[in-house]
């Protein structure tokens, strides 16, 4: 009964969410549509009405760019400007974007977040098979999720070394982390006065950044747009354990897309698999038991436990000892699962940083906990996934469903009725989901060469 309860609120709160062809993350905070809440939204979505997941991805995919980019932000032209910054007047997406092919029908940002799309994509074709086909869903979202993640491998990894830098810390999607601390300091903020926060009208200002990181954000982001958003040396670029593996996640999700379209998949299964050796070699820390982010400026590890170094435990081929590494990292000093918190938090507990309540530098955050618990999963922890997921589902019910919360006392901050809270605890509550349960994918033949960036629809 309880459980019903919770599944009826969910739902509700992605009802009045809902604009007509997608879902805002937040009426107040959050306006539009976000590429990454709109993955984990349809994951949760599927449970309730798959056609209405299948369009939240369709949606978000309409707006993509000529390049392959998908943007952070696909703009509601219905709400007012000054309901969100930066609007659709900073980012200028159909003059300034217009080498790099962004639409010209509708305005977005042009950054992008974690490419989660593909695993959304298919798991949301999981839920309904029939429908999806009847619907010709994956034929058509197929070439636009394979371009999506060329646009990714080809024009970011500029070293060749095998990963996808970020270029803004909005990109990698915990905006606040202190793991970007270092690389942003070196960012000259643009002048208060040149901008204006809409956040701040909503939030308390010490749960939110500073207004000197604001100005770094708004920098960089002005950098980009004014240099007509080629993808070249910037003044920041960072390798982030989370965001590559979510890319990896996506790339054998890809492959099980390609299959289903009747296309041989095994070719993005090999670049998964390249994904994740250089994951482990170029950001694990044996030492440590845990990912680092890798500054491409100095080329130095960022020595921050940030939950982004636990995410690459939803892949299903990470080697043995490194599973078992983030496993006990997780449930140890840093992040206290299984003991001191109710969540895991976003930042290490005993780092400098670490604040409960300011953005993304202490709070637990529910999509970071569900991949975390999907990580328990994937590598036969079940206990102690369900005790995650069972903490989840009552911090979700007690906090009316927030955006984030103390990780210790799961007293709730930021947005409430937020869309991937919601969302992501209708997965939780659903038994179906586990029909979804990670596989093993097979080994593909050769995991050790360096990495390629060649497209597998070209080779
Ligand atoms: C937060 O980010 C936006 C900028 O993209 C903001 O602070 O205004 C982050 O939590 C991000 O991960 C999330 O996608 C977005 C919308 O929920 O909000």
């Amino acid at each position: 009964m309880r459980a019903k309860l919770l599944r009826d609120r969910a739902v509700r709160v992605l009802d009045t969410n809902w604009t007509g062809a997608s879902t805002v993350p937040s009426r107040t905070l959050y306006p539009h549509q976000w590429s990454w809440d709109s993955a984990f939204i349809a994951i949760g979505l599927r449970h309730v009405s798959p056609p209405r997941a299948q369009q939240e991805l369709e949606t978000l995919l309409s707006a993509q760019w000529g390049d392959g980019r998908v943007p952070h932000i696909v703009f509601n032209p219905a709400v007012e400007p000054a309901a969100y910054f930066p609007s659709p007047d900073f980012w200028r997406s159909s003059t300034a974007g217009l080498a790099a092919g962004a639409p010209s029908t509708v305005q977005t940002s042009g950054i992008v977040q974690p490419p989660v799309h593909a695993l959304a994509a298919w798991l949301v074709h999981r839920a309904d098979p029939e429908l999806s086909r009847s619907r010709g869903f994956l034929p058509r979202l197929f070439p636009k999720l394979a371009a999506w993640h060329d646009y990714l491998l080809r024009r970011r990894d500029l070293h060749g070394a095998g990963l996808v830098p970020v270029v803004h810390p909005w990109e990698q999607g915990m905006d606040n982390s202190p793991c970007w601390d270092a690389p942003l300091s070196r960012v000259t903020p643009a002048p208060p006065g040149t901008f204006r926060r809409a956040d701040l009208a909503h939030s308390a200002a010490d749960d939110r950044p500073t207004d000197t990181d604001y100005g770094r954000y708004v920098r960089l982001a002005a950098d980009y747009r004014d240099g007509a958003y080629a993808d070249g040396p910037g003044e920041f670029a960072v390798e982030d354990p989370s965001f590559n593996a979510l890319l990896a996640a996506s790339e054998h999700a890809l492959a099980q897309i390609a299959a289903e379209t009747g296309v041989a998949g095994a070719a993005w299964h090999t670049r998964a698999e390249r994904l994740t050796a250089a994951l482990v070699r170029r950001l694990f820390d044996p030492a440590a038991g845990m990912f680092f982010c890798r500054d491409l400026r100095d080329g130095a590890l960022v020595p921050e436990f940030g939950v982004s170094g636990l995410i690459p435990l939803i892949l299903p081929t990470l080697p043995r000892e490194v599973a078992a590494a983030l496993v006990r990292t997780a449930h140890g000093p840093h992040f206290g699962l299984g003991g001191a918190v109710r969540l895991v938090p976003s930042h290490d507990l005993r780092g400098a940083a670490f604040d409960p309540r300011r953005y993304w530098r202490g709070p637990a955050w529910f999509n970071t906990n569900w991949l975390v618990e999907r990580g328990l999963r994937q590598h036969g922890e079940h206990a102690r996934a369900a005790r995650l997921r069972a903490a989840l589902l009552d911090t979700a019910g007690a906090t009316d469903f927030a955006e984030y919360v103390d990780p210790y006392t799961g007293a709730g901050y930021g947005a409430r009725g937020f869309g991937w809270t919601a969302a992501l605890t209708l997965d939780l509550l659903s038994g179906a989901r586990h029909e979804d349960a990670p596989e093993a994918v097979p080994q593909p033949p050769d995991v050790s060469s360096s990495a390629s960036s060649e497209s597998p629809a070209q080779s």
